[in-house]
Parts: C-alpha cells; sequence; structure tokens
C-alpha cells in the first residue's frame, strides 16, 4: 500500500532485508539464521521503531498541542499497524517471505500491551493513531504499569486472573526519558509563608516520588507526523531514598519504600466501573497528571516565554489543549492552578479562566452511581496543597451559583464540588472544563437530561455530543487483511486515509462476483478464527455455521445472560421440538470481569458450563456450538471481529454510553442484533432498519417502567414454566452443574433485584429477533448485501471524524 510524500524507509525487499539482517546482528550479534522467532520479531520492531523515532522532528510547528490526558491506553500490538503506516507491509511481507519466516508469525510473537480495561482505554489509543493521521500535534499522557490488566485464563468454567508481565522480555517502542524526569509530591503539611504583604504557601515533608517518562512513538498514517505517548513510572526520588536504613543495614527497609513507591505505577486497577477509595488509585491519579502538567508548562515556558514576558500564562489555552479522558485526570484542573499559583506566581483568578480555557472533560458513564468519588479526609492528607484550592474553587462556585435559580438548594446539592465528606470528580471535572462531551448521541442527551441536568441547565453551551469511533485501519485494515485486499482492489487505497470513501462500496453490494470474493475473505477469516479457538480451547467450529459474536467486558447491564438465555431456550427447544430448527450457529463470547464483580464471573462459568452441555451433546451440536474465548485483547479482538456474522449489541437501552465493538464488527460487514441503546441508534441510521436487527425496550420505555414501578419480574417466570421458566429451573437443577455446580446466585440475583437489567422483560423480543436475523442468514444473497452495506457506511466511525470534530469544537485547530 503505497501513499504519496511518505519518508521511502525502504527501496524495496532486498534493501528492506539486508537492513532488518543488519539490525539482527546489532541487537543480538548473531546472525538472522542464528535466531529464534521472538528474536527475529524483537529485531524487526527495533528497526521499524528507529525509523518510527527518526521520522519525529521536534518542535516542527507552532501549532496549538493537544494533550491528552488518559489512566489507560490500551494500545495493543504496534508492529503490523506500524507497517501499515509506513506503507511497507507489502515490501516487509516479501521480504521476510523470502528469508523464510512469514510476516505473520513475526507479528504474532509480539506482547500485547494490556494498559487498559476496555472501551475507554482502547478510545484513547485510536485517537492517538487519527490525531497522527491527521497531523495534529496529539500528545498522549498516561501511566507505564509495570503489569497490564489481568491475564483470564479459564479453568473448570471459571475465570481464574494470572499476571500479565508484558515487559518480561522488553518492550521495543518505548525510549525512557531520565532527562526528562519530574518529582510529585504526596502528603506532608502545608506551611504559609509572607515576605511584607505578599504572602504564599508551599507543602513542606511528605512523601518525593520521581516520575520517569517512557515515551512511544505514535506514527500517522502515510508517516508525515510522528507524536509522543508519553507515560509515567514511578521510582523514588533519589534524595529521598532511606539512606539511614541503607546504611545502618536496614537494607529490607530500605527497599520497603522503594518499593512502596514504585507500587504507584505497578498495577492497573481492573475494576472499569470505578475502583474509588484506594489511595494507590489516587495516587495513581495525582502522578499522571502532576508530572503531565509539569512537563507541559515546562515546554511551553521554553517555548514562549520570550514572546510573551509577563503575559506568558494568560495565553496558555491558546497554544495548549488539555483533554481528560473521564474523571481519572479531574485533578488536572486543581494542578494547573497550584503549579500557576505558587510556582509561576499567577493570581487565583487569572489561573482559574487560564485552567478553564485549556482543560475539557469527556464523560463515559450514564449511571450517576458509578461517577467517581473520594473521601474529603483521605484526599486532603495525601494532596493537602491540592485540596485548598479545591475547596477555594467549591466556595467561590457555591457564593457565584445564583440564589435565584429554580430549586437553588437542590442544583447546589447535585453541583457543588464536595458534599456529603466526599470530592465529586465529575462535577470538579465539570467546574475546570470549557466543554463538556458525551461519546454518543443519547449518552449526551442522558447527561444533558439527567446524569448532569442540572448543570447543563446551568451551562448548556459546555455541553457536546462526539460520537466515538475506532481506527479503522487497524480494525478494518490490518484486522481483516483478505477483506482489505478486496475493498483495495475494488476502490483503490484512498480509503485508508479517508474512511468515506468505503462508501463507494455501495456500487459493489449486489455484484455477484465481489460477493464471491467478500464470502471468500470471509471464510478465511473463519477458519483463521476457529484455528484460534481449537488451539486455545479445543472447541471445534464448523465454519459454515452462523458465527454470533458477544465480545467486550462482561457487565450485568451489557447482559451476556440474556444471551445465554437465549441459547438455553435454543437448547431446551431442539430437544423439546423436532420440528424446530434455527439455523446452525455458533456463539462466540469474550471477556473479562473485574476480579470482585461476583455475578460477572458467575456469567462467565454459566456459559463455560452451556458450553460445555451443549458442545456434548450430539443430539444439538450440529445446529448450536458455545466457545469462550480467553483473554480477550486487542490481538485477539482482531481475530474475533473479521470473522463475526452477527454483532451482539444487547445492552439495556439508556445503559450503554456508546460501545465501539458495535462499530468495529459493524465495519467488518457484520449484521447487529441490538438496542436501541448507544451508538446503535446511529449505526441504525446509517445502514438503514434493512440492514440491522432492533429489539426490545427503548430508553423512554425502560425510563416508563422503572418510573411506574409495577414490574414484577417472577411473573414472568411463573406465567411461563415451559420457555422462560425452564431456563431459570435449569439454572439450580443440576442440567448444567457437572462442570463446577449450579447457578443459585444467578437466579437469586434475578430474582432479588426483580430483574434489574430486563433480562427477562426483553427475552421473547429479543429470542424472535435473533430467529428472524439468523433465518435470513439463508439468503445468502441478501445477506453478503446487508454485510458489505454496513461496511460501506461505517465510515462515519472512524476515530478521523471523531478526532476532527474534537479538534474543530473543542480545541480550536484546523485539522
Ligand atoms: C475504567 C476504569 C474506571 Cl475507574 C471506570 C471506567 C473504566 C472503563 O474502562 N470504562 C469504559 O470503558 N467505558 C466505556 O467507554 C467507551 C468509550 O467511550 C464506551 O463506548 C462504553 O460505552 C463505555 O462503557
Amino acid at each position: 500500500m503505497n501513499t504519496d510524500n511518505k519518508p521511502q524507509v525502504f527501496k524495496d525487499a532486498t534493501d528492506f532485508k539486508t537492513q532488518f539482517c543488519e539490525e539482527c546482528e546489532s541487537i543480538f550479534s548473531k546472525t538472522y539464521d542464528e535466531l529464534n522467532d521472538f528474536e527475529r520479531y524483537y529485531a524487526l520492531a527495533s528497526l521499524i521503531a528507529g525509523k518510527a523515532r527518526n521520522a519525529k522532528v521536534d518542535g516542527e510547528n507552532d501549532e496549538k498541542q493537544v494533550y491528552y490526558f488518559s489512566l489507560e491506553f490500551l494500545i495493543g500490538p504496534l508492529l503490523d499497524n506500524y507497517l501499515l503506516n509506513f506503507g511497507v507491509r507489502d515490501i516487509v511481507k516479501a521480504g521476510c517471505e523470502q528469508l523464510g519466516t512469514p510476516l505473520e508469525e513475526l507479528v504474532a510473537c509480539e506482547a500485547d500491551p494490556g494498559l487498559g480495561n476496555g472501551g475507554l482505554g482502547r478510545l484513547a489509543a485510536c485517537f492517538m493513531d487519527s490525531m497522527a493521521a491527521l497531523g495534529i500535534n496529539g500528545n498522549g499522557n498516561g501511566m507505564r504499569y509495570r503489569y497490564g490488566l489481568f491475564r483470564q485464563e479459564i479453568e473448570g468454567g471459571r475465570q481464574v486472573e494470572m499476571v500479565d508481565n508484558w515487559l518480561e522480555h522488553g518492550f521495543p517502542w518505548e525510549t525512557r526519558k531520565n532527562e526528562s524526569a519530574v518529582v510529585v509530591q504526596f502528603g506532608g503539611q502545608v506551611v504559609r509563608h509572607q515576605d511584607g504583604e505578599r504572602f504564599w504557601f508551599t507543602q513542606e515533608g511528605g512523601e518525593k516520588v520521581k516520575a520517569v517518562p517512557y515515551d512511544v512513538p505514535i506514527l500517522g498514517y502515510g508517516a508525515k507526523k510522528v507524536n509522543t505517548l508519553r507515560l509515567w513510572s514511578a521510582e523514588p526520588a533519589t534524595e529521598d531514598f532511606d539512606l539511614d536504613a541503607f546504611n545502618s543495614g536496614d537494607y529490607a527497609k530500605a527497599m520497603k519504600f522503594r518499593s512502596d513507591v514504585e507500587a504507584i505505577s505497578q498495577i492497573l486497577y481492573p475494576n472499569d466501573a470505578g475502583e474509588h477509595g484506594r489511595v494507590l488509585r489516587l495516587k495513581q491519579e495525582y502522578l499522571f497528571v502532576s508530572a503531565g502538567l509539569q512537563t507541559i508548562l515546562r515546554t511551553y515556558e521554553k517555548k514562549f516565554g520570550k514572546r510573551y514576558g509577563e503575559k506568558l500564562w494568560e495565553h496558555l489555552g491558546d497554544h495548549v489543549s488539555v483533554h481528560t479522558n473521564d474523571t481519572h485526570p479531574a485533578m488536572c484542573g486543581p494542578e494547573l492552578m497550584r503549579i500557576l499559583v505558587d510556582e509561576k506566581r499567577v493570581d487565583f483568578d487569572t489561573a482559574f479562566n487560564v485552567a478553564r480555557k485549556t482543560i475539557s472533560y469527556t464523560n463515559h458513564t450514564v449511571m450517576p452511581e458509578a461517577l467517581e468519588k473520594w473521601p474529603i479526609e483521605v484526599f486532603r492528607h495525601l494532596l493537602p496543597r491540592l485540596y485548598m484550592f479545591i475547596e477555594e474553587i467549591d466556595r467561590r462556585y457555591r457564593d457565584t451559583l445564583p440564589h435565584d435559580v429554580e430549586g437553588w438548594a437542590n442544583v447546589l446539592s447535585k453541583t457543588a464540588i464536595l458534599w456529603d465528606g466526599q470530592v465529586r470528580m465529575a462535577n470538579l471535572s465539570v467546574i475546570f472544563a470549557h466543554s463538556v462531551n458525551g461519546v454518543s448521541e443519547l449518552h449526551t442527551g442522558i447527561l444533558k437530561a439527567s446524569t448532569l441536568h442540572e448543570f447543563y441547565e446551568l451551562r448548556p453551551d459546555l455541553f457536546n455530543n462526539k460520537t466515538n469511533g475506532i481506527s479503522h485501519r487497524r480494525f478494518l485494515g490490518n484486522a481483516n487483511p483478505k477483506y482489505a485486499k478486496l475493498i483495495c482492489d475494488a476502490i483503490g487505497e484512498g480509503w485508508l486515509a479517508d474512511a468515506n470513501q468505503l462508501s463507494q462500496l455501495e456500487k459493489y453490494e449486489d455484484d455477484p462476483s465481489f460477493q464471491e470474493e467478500f464470502e471468500k475473505a470471509r471464510r478465511w477469516s473463519k477458519e483463521r478464527l476457529a484455528k484460534y479457538i481449537f488451539e486455545a480451547t479445543g472447541t471445534q467450529l464448523d465454519t459454515s455455521m452462523v458465527f454470533d459474536v458477544q465480545v467486550k467486558r462482561f457487565h450485568a447491564y451489557k447482559r451476556q445472560l440474556l444471551n445465554v438465555f437465549k441459547i438455553l431456550d435454543l437448547y431446551n427447544r431442539i430437544l423439546s421440538d423436532s420440528s424446530f430448527s434455527p439455523r446452525p450457529t455458533a456463539f462466540i463470547f469474550s471477556g473479562k470481569a473485574a476480579q470482585s464483580y461476583t455475578f460477572a464471573k458467575e456469567v462467565i462459568r454459566l456459559i463455560n458450563s452451556v458450553a460445555e452441555v451443549v458442545n456434548g451433546d450430539p443430539r444439538v451440536n450440529d445446529k448450536i456450538r458455545v466457545a469462550f474465548v480467553p483473554n480477550f485483547a486487542v490481538s485477539s479482538a482482531q481475530l474475533i471481529y473479521p470473522a463475526t456474522d452477527i454483532s451482539e449489541q444487547i445492552s439495556w437501552a439508556g445503559s450503554e454510553a456508546s460501545g465501539t465493538s458495535n462499530m468495529k464488527l459493524m465495519m467488518n460487514g457484520a449484521i447487529t442484533l441490538g438496542t436501541y441503546d448507544g451508538a446503535n441508534v446511529e449505526i441504525c441510521d446509517l445502514v438503514g432498519q434493512d440492514n440491522i436487527k432492533i429489539f426490545g425496550l427503548r430508553t423512554e420505555e425502560v425510563d416508563a417502567l422503572r418510573a411506574a414501578g409495577n414490574y414484577w419480574a417472577w411473573d414472568l417466570y411463573n406465567n411461563d414454566r415451559i420457555r422462560l421458566g425452564r431456563i431459570i429451573d435449569e439454572l439450580t437443577d443440576g442440567t448444567l452443574a457437572h462442570l463446577s455446580g449450579n447457578f443459585e446466585s444467578i437466579r437469586d440475583e434475578l430474582s432479588i433485584s426483580n430483574d434489574h437489567d430486563l433480562v427477562l422483560k426483553d427475552f421473547y423480543s429479543y429470542v424472535d429477533a435473533w430467529d428472524e436475523l439468523a433465518q435470513a442468514y439463508g439468503d445468502r444473497r441478501a445477506w453478503n448485501k446487508a454485510a458489505i452495506h454496513n461496511t460501506a457506511r461505517s465510515g462515519y466511525f472512524s476515530s478521523d471524524r471523531t478526532i476532527r470534530e474534537y479538534a474543530r469544537d473543542i480545541w480550536h485547530i484546523d485539522a
């Protein structure tokens, strides 16, 4: 794949081979032939990483710098993506072939850095790709966790969490930048100083931690731009290393301090619905916020100090945007003020206005109970000076809230930062931002109407929607090589730079030879996935079956349980009714549950138990199969999306902020079976009702049902002991107990919560919708047409589009 203007990295395959072999020798002092596959991968990645670093021209332009602050960047493997962005994938593939190791085998050696939980972290990674592709000065600011999200194994059907030692064999993409380390201070006391009229504060004592950055180059498509993802690691600041303990021979004590500090960047918190209350998490949040901002201000001062003199800091927002991904970086506001006021002598009001002009905030959560909060006591003890700024901003906010607003007391109770002994991070984020956005039309509507309603009433101008997007280069270009090639052959390569060009595929939707090639590509991807699943689990899938896929984090609201109920219903009906013949389907699940989320883990165990029963039963296993793919991660996701026929997006309406696997699957030609939730609504608008299957209650209906308070879920159980009731009975009657026992807790959860997630309520509508959709697969021509149509309409969901909108509306830059 070639793009104009790109720097030439390799002249041809011969040139590539020469450079590659030289790299092997320079790194390992061995010839290419003497190396194993991993070493060859490592040498290749080092060669490409070196080229990416060299392509970077520092201080290249004066345009605005965007700093994307996120505690998670779920970047996934980089090699194949960089080859695509450099435009050398074909040359390197040919060269590797000639050397005797297929490129795919080298690519498969790469570690998959799990530095994020799910959608939020992956979104940050897609945004990095798009900012570089669009030539925006985009800087990622995050944490370099020593261990990524746990590796999931399945034992006896249960999820078991293992350590993810992703750095074990080194990470060739990063460069440690000792000279850019900064000190971050925790604890201690605030001391007031006075000199005549002037007074100021310092924070004395406490713990000083050294934050050391590791930089990863982010190469844009066409290699015209290389940005940096900066990930921080915590180390003891040398002067605070416990030398006394060390010298007096108490080595263990000296080292304990070391490990306490290092703990800050050891692990990623694995709870994707908030892990509040742990001091270590708060330390992580402050460390990357403070280190990032110190660096930003240092760079800015160097660059603009002369130009602006006295007025330097007032112009910060003209040249710098700080974007906060959810509330995890919410301390950006007060920390920026602290540095400006305490270290740069800016007055309080100016500092606040500068902060607000610079900072923007994206919310990813609909549910008010999931919003991040910290006990004031914990906060003040860890960050005493920062807390003073928060308290003062909160005080001024309360003072300036007009007393004549309707329901003043209620508005204050919802919008104040400090309330009930807690620091409310969402309110902190809103008060310090000049822009607040949701991640789909529906979600932004819900923020305005309920989650952040009182803020919206006060400041409607702050709110805007930015529907999520995904890197179409990675999730179609890299992940689905056969389909990507077919698309290139039909419409050229322009879509890689401009995803809207995918719409040109509409001409081919009905073209029999294109359809035939599409099917071939799909079959290849299904074979590839089936092989992977067989190797990982021993489960055999027949690729002539429909591949029905639900891959995402495990959560009650995402309703993997509803999917399992459907499978059990099919199982029961096949056994009890010989005339019932559903479309043969393989149901594929993948995803992790937080360690402490018992219900979600039980659903994983249930899926594996159902898989064991179904796959082992010759009466049904030519009609239905079930597979649970362990350890969902970016790399396995890239194998799953291209093989999917039906994309399950079945959260209850009003619960999923956006979803992004819905976009990745649609782009790869899967048909969505979904509720009217998150970005499904926009997918539906784009593809049209004939090319998607929507079922279940709408948001308004869910709201009305909850408000009426007259839904009695157990009536559904009692009224249908043949289908729904039978499934619920099977949870506890031994049918599924063989692997590791019954599922009393799931049954109890359904009854005690009165079916909070509306699994029973939406059951019939869901099963009927699935049946109709699966039957439609039989008309291969109509199906393929709809599938290709989905790809053709998916350009809108490129994160390039999303980032253009952020640039235009929030960061105020041209892209
Ligand atoms: C991680 C840590 C905490 Cl403390 C809280 C949340 C998370 C997290 O991973 N959230 C997350 O992934 N949210 C998802 O964000 C996606 C991107 O906007 C949305 O598509 C998705 O709907 C939302 O659930």
